[in-house]
């Protein structure tokens, strides 16, 4: 192992200090957002294996102007950590693990699954919508830390918020599509949207139940993304709901009986207080 992988594991595992009153900001708005929680040295090296990754796995080749909106929106390639032991490395960050249990004053969080997300140059809108209708789990503890490889400008899509809207139990039947979309830009007009750039090093972590969407990119390269869904250690699982849970149940969760705790191999713990 050279000297500069030990600092980047090193960083990878080093707690991270919440600035004052972020706990109480997500806790009441739904989200966060936190700068220099990576270095750019580590976001090059991580960013480069999970590029290399994505071009490998990804089977979205069609035409954009052959896709549906959902398919515009991004490429999507899930749990890149079984995939590769250094992607592995970045998905079980203890520093990200461990402010996802801060922010929702949980003792530990076991992971969902990762995804990266690509927005291509002319990918188009990610609409309006709450993850957790995706998801079955009994409680809303769940959260995603959205890491961008690159410095996010607003040109390229970054992720925006519908403060506070992670409450009201609107639109919680709705997937990620043109009807949520236009539904809920009417519906979460008596939210406040929090739409700004991400510098690079810049994270955000979002509640399952928090609307939130992201513009076209709009720019020439990709806007490369990578996210890690934990829920509470404690997390149960729930009868699915729709079709969409049903297909998480057995692909996410092992099809581990509901009422008991997501604890197969696929849902380690990544941190523990
Ligand atoms: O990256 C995007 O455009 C959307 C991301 C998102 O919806 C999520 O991470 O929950």
């Amino acid at each position: 192992m050279t000297l500069d992988k030990k600092v980047l594991l090193e960083e990878l595992a080093t707690p991270y200090q919440l600035p004052t009153g972020a706990v109480e900001f997500y806790r009441e708005y739904g989200y966060v957002k936190l700068k220099n929680v990576l270095s750019p040295e580590l976001l090059h090296y991580y960013g480069t294996l999970i590029t290399d990754l994505v071009i490998r796995l990804n089977t979205l080749t069609k035409p954009m102007e052959e896709r549906t909106t959902y398919e515009r929106a991004f490429l999507q390639i899930m749990n890149l950590w079984r995939e590769d032991e250094e992607a592995q490395e970045f998905v079980f960050s203890k520093r990200l693990a461990q402010i996802a249990a801060d922010l929702m004053e949980v003792k530990g969080v076991r992971l969902y699954h990762d995804q990266a997300l690509y927005k291509e140059p002319s990918g188009g809108i990610t609409p309006w919508h709450a993850d957790q209708f995706y998801w079955p789990l009994a409680s809303p503890n769940t959260v995603t830390v959205w890491v961008p490889l690159q410095a996010t400008p607003l040109e390229m899509g970054p992720l925006a918020f519908a403060e506070k809207s992670q409450s009201v139990e609107i639109g919680r039947d709705l997937e990620i599509s043109d009807e949520s979309e236009a539904l809920m830009a009417t519906q979460l007009g008596q939210f406040r949207l929090h739409e700004t750039p991400f510098a690079l090093g810049e994270v955000s972590y979002h509640a399952g139940w928090l609307f939130h969407r992201a513009g076209a990119n709009a720019s020439e390269q990709a806007r490369k993304v990578m996210t890690m869904i934990y829920m509470d250690q404690d997390q149960v699982i729930s009868e699915p709901r729709n079709e969409y849970q049903r297909a998480d149940w057995t692909t996410w969760l092992a099809g581990k009986a509901v009422g008991t705790t997501p604890d197969s191999a696929l849902n380690p713990v990544l941190f523990s207080y």
